[in-house]
């Protein structure tokens, strides 16, 4: 199995019984009405997944003529139970009624009785209501027209730019149908730092093609762009959005994008950001710029989504507070189509940051989480990090906005401040490798943002156990082992790399490996001990009153979750604290014995993974075993160079000795930084 059919694999049901069972209750597929494209897609995966896992060909049929056993496919405007793209799975005599509100509903419905099937569950009394909390459902893929990939870690663009719009890739279509399934109904093709290219002549074909092959889907195309295109494709001399021609300059590009994508979801916007242009260049401000898109963008209905994700080049400030401060000001000035994206922590995607304080800060502004799927600051393809638990600690995390309970998840969905437009986004881990991610497990991430961003609610452990049984096995002391070595991974991974708080030690530019001691770089806050400020004293950013008060960004309740190094939960504690090296914590250990403690026990729980996956070979595919051993191997290599390099360099400041029963590394600092400075040649 090389995994190229990710979690819609739909092999035989081995369990002989319940396939009886399943084949016994459909005999048929019915739909009613007229079939649209979006139903054909609905019946023809039906029919795929049934014939392969009960191993049976299931007919079509237009309307219902027997009570034999029918799966209908029922249009039913009158569904109380769903909003427009939620269905309702039910029981009716013999027959099982798929039925929505709409077309896209019937497909997600069908997707969810193949899950049901797939993951072994029984058909006999279901009744089954699900909607989405939240509307736009996004991927977001940092593509380039020249076929790269900005952060990732699993080969070329699955969009082959050169072929298009020509060829289709079969490919397409299979993204489409794996994003169904899970319930994304959103895309943007192409990197936020953007060509302008993408809105050419040459480019918007291809860009339409791919939306005619995603919209039998449910898939909407959403396109990032550059916001000095006006001066670089239509020869004006500024790109300032209060100028009337760059307004019109905009209207007229996006009436033609209209006219080749009617369904065109809207503009995706990174500006002002990391060398990217945008408003500011003009002394206008980020509202400016958002509603000059969303005025040429509003008689279609289309969307602008701005981006957040901005720090100035100031070395005396605290990066983390960069966002909020700009941000929070503009509350109630962007137009009812424009929202705001904001990465779900203040820095930048790290292994574990507390939430960015703007959410719960713009009760007039939708805010759109975003989520980053691709691991480029969790390992790349080496690295088994399940990301599920850090989706949900910020989803859960409460704002304390409107009193207790306004949780993160409660802003993005819109419930708290009765947003007309919700939206969640993920930067995409897809690519052109034959089994999409690069590394085989992190197709449960991608799985696991769909599902998420469906229900926010469904545990980490739930969607483990469905992905597994879907993809893996179904063989029941396996997918327990299983469930726990993914449940656990993102904690092992931010053990053996930046516990207790530490942030941004990863290597400089691309991002991998430790890099602790980087202390030059291009900006102050490209470098780590920016971040980490270890000295004799201690280690840790102060981001209490006596720091860069930081922490006043978040309501009361939350600054006192975290104000007292004393009560500060440890996973964040020098997230705002700079914490003596002999300080006694809360775990009884000292901070440098409880650093070693993490660092080590990070490393060694890569051994334990190692074991649990061996444990479960014979109910593995051979090929999936290999390859994912193989990246063990990697992962426990890298988690001892973490290690290493971390112990040591930080032992420089603290002077204290490695606590038994741990060993002193077999290398020298001197040794490890060799190693890490082999990765910034070119
Ligand atoms: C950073 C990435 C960079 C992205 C940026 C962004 O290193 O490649 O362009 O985020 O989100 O984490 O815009």
């Amino acid at each position: 199995d090389d995994g190229y059919r990710l979690w819609l694999k739909y092999d035989l049901l081995k369990d002989e019984q319940l396939r009886k069972t399943y084949a016994s209750t459909i005999s048929s597929i019915v739909y009613e009405g007229e079939k649209s494209p979006v139903i054909q897609s609905a019946t023809e995966e039906l029919q795929l997944g049934l014939k392969g896992l009960l191993g049976k060909e299931i007919s079509l049929k237009h309307t219902n003529t027997t009570n034999l056993g029918s799966i209908i496919l029922k249009k039913d405007n009158t569904e109380k139970l769903t909003n427009d793209e939620g269905y309702h799975i039910y029981r009716q005599g013999k027959n099982i009624i798929v039925s929505a509100k709409t077309d896209n509903g019937i497909l997600y419905g069908s997707f969810a009785l193949l899950r049901n099937i797939q993951t072994g569950q029984s058909l006999a009394k279901t009744d089954i209501t699900s909607s989405p909390k939240i509307q736009y459902r996004m991927l977001n893929h940092w593509d380039n027209p020249n076929g790269t990939i900005e952060r990732g870690y699993a080969g070329a663009s699955l969009w082959k730019w050169f072929e298009l719009p020509e060829r289709l890739d079969p490919r397409y279509k299979d993204y489409a149908r794996a994003n169904a399934s899970i319930g994304i109904n959103c895309t943007v093709v192409n990197n936020v730092n953007a060509s302008a290219r993408f809105l050419t002549t040459e480019y918007l074909p291809k860009v339409q093609a791919l939306a005619n092959v995603f919209r039998p889907y449910g898939i909407r195309v959403f396109m990032s762009v550059n916001f000095a295109a006006p001066k670089i494709l239509g020869g004006l001399s500024t790109s300032d959005p209060l100028d009337p021609k760059v307004r019109q300059w905009w209207i007229d590009k996006t009436k033609e994008i209209y006219a080749a994508i009617p369904d065109f979801g809207g503009f995706l916007v990174k500006a002002n950001s990391e060398g990217e242009p945008g408003p500011q260049d003009y002394g206008r401000n980020h509202a400016d710029g958002a509603n000059m898109l969303a005025e040429a963008l509003a008689p279609f209905q289309g969307t602008v989504i701005w981006r957040a994700f901005v720090y100035k080049a100031d070395a005396n400030g605290d990066r983390f507070k960069a966002a909020y401060e700009e941000f929070k000001p503009l509350d109630g000035q962007f137009k009812s189509n424009a929202i705001v994206q904001v990465k779900n922590g203040p820095i930048d995607f790290q292994p574990r940051e507390p939430f960015s304080p703007l959410f719960g800060a713009m009760p007039k502004t939708p805010l759109v989480m975003e989520f980053q799927i691709t691991q480029e600051y969790l390992g790349f393809s080496t690295n088994l990090v399940y990301l599920a638990p850090l989706f949900k600690e910020c989803l859960d995390a409460d704002t304390y906005a409107n009193g207790a309970g306004s949780t993160v998840s409660k802003i993005v969905d819109g419930s708290i401040n009765h947003y007309q437009k919700t939206a969640i986004a993920g930067v995409a881990n897809t690519g052109s490798d034959r089994n999409w991610t690069g590394h085989f497990m992190s197709q449960a991430n991608w799985y696991a943002f769909g599902r998420l961003a469906w229900d926010y609610t469904l545990s980490s452990e739930l969607i483990a156990d469905e992905w597994i049984k879907m993809t893996l096995t179904k063989d029941a002391v396996p997918v327990k082992i299983i469930t726990n070595l993914l449940t656990g991974s993102r904690e092992n991974y931010v053990n053996f790399t930046t516990p207790l708080g530490l942030h941004h030690l990863m290597g400089q530019g691309l991002h991998f490996g430790p890099h602790p001691w980087l202390e030059k770089s291009a900006r102050p806050d490209w470098t780590a001990t920016y971040y980490h400020r270890a000295d004799a004293n201690g280690i840790g950013f102060d981001r209490t009153k006596s720091g860069s008060n930081a922490l006043a960004q978040y309501s009361p309740e939350v600054q006192k979750q975290w104000e007292n190094p004393e009560t500060c939960p440890l996973p964040y504690l020098l997230w705002f604290h700079h914490v003596a090296w002999n300080k006694k914590l809360s775990s009884g250990r000292i901070l440098w014995d409880e650093l070693c403690y993490r660092y080590y026990s990070g490393a060694e729980s890569v051994q334990k993974m190692q074991n649990d996956w061996k444990s479960v070979k014979t109910s593995i595919d051979p090929e999936i075993f290999e390859d994912v051993s193989g990246r063990l191997l990697a992962q426990q290599r890298e988690a001892i160079w973490w290690r290493d390099a971390c112990v040591l360099y930080f032992q420089e400041f603290s002077k204290l000795p490695i606590p038994a029963p741990y060993q002193k590394p077999e290398r020298t600092l001197t040794e490890v930084k060799k190693i890490t400075d082999v990765y910034q040649l070119r």
